[in-house]
Order: C-alpha cells, then structure tokens, then sequence
C-alpha cells in the first residue's frame, strides 16, 4: 500500500491525524469533511496514495469501481434521502484547474435537504 508521509489524508488514513470516520475497509476510507459544504459531507478515498483521477490506470479499474458503488450506499447511512426525491452530489476536484487542495484521490459526497453552497 502506498503511503506518501506528506500527505494530509495518508495521515488521516493512518490514524495519525484524527477525522470522524463514516467507513473503513482494507482499500477504502471514508471520513467527513472538515469544513462541510452541505448537511452530509463526506469523503471517500482509496486507501492508496493515489495523488487525483490523473494517475489512473486500467489497474484500478476494481477498485475505483468499488468506491463509486460504495458511495450511494454511504449516502443513505449518512443520512442522504432516497433517489428521485433526495440523492446526493459527487465531486472528484482534479488538479489545479479542477480547484483540487488535498492531492490524494477524494470523492466528496453531498447531500441533504438544499439549499446548499456549490462549494
Ligand atoms: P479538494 O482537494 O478541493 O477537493 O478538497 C479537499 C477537502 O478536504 C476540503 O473540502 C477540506 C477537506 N480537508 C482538508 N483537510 C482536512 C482534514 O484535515 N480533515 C478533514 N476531515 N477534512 C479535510
């Protein structure tokens, strides 16, 4: 498993920084946000210092799968509404034209009743 000792989220990963957990397997991590832009706010990662989408290759194809199935059920225990009529927002920021701040792979995962800033 990857681990960049400079990046913010492996320290979160690790334990070293705290964060409120909302899930954690043996590739996966999930935590909220620590400046939420809506009433759910999570983010999902890889456990895997994978540093944005760019870095993707064929070889994650498994594991990016299983975040984006992951996602909708985390949404629900989170307190996300049921699709039509509730639902949630993913963004997966990528680089800096794509504003990304924390540079290893994150999905935020909003939601709750609107309104609520774009971020
Ligand atoms: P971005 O890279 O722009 O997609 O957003 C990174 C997000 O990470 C931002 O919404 C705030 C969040 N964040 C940054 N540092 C921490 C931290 O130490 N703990 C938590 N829980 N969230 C953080």
């Amino acid at each position: 498993m990857s681990y960049d000792p400079d990046c913010i989220f492996c320290k979160i990963i690790a334990g070293q920084i705290p964060s409120r957990k909302v899930y954690e397997d043996d590739e996966l991590y999930a935590f909220h946000d620590i400046h939420p832009w809506a009433p759910v706010h999570f983010l999902l990662v890889p456990k895997a210092h994978i540093p944005s989408m760019a870095q993707l290759t064929p070889e994650h194809e498994r594991l990016m799968g299983r975040l984006m199935v992951l996602a909708p059920r985390l949404a629900l225990e989170q307190g996300c509404l049921p699709y039509p009529e509730g639902g949630f927002r993913i963004v997966c920021n990528t680089g800096a034209h794509g504003g990304q701040e924390v540079h290893h792979l994150h999905v935020h995962v909003i939601g709750g009743p609107r309104p609520w800033r774009k971020g």
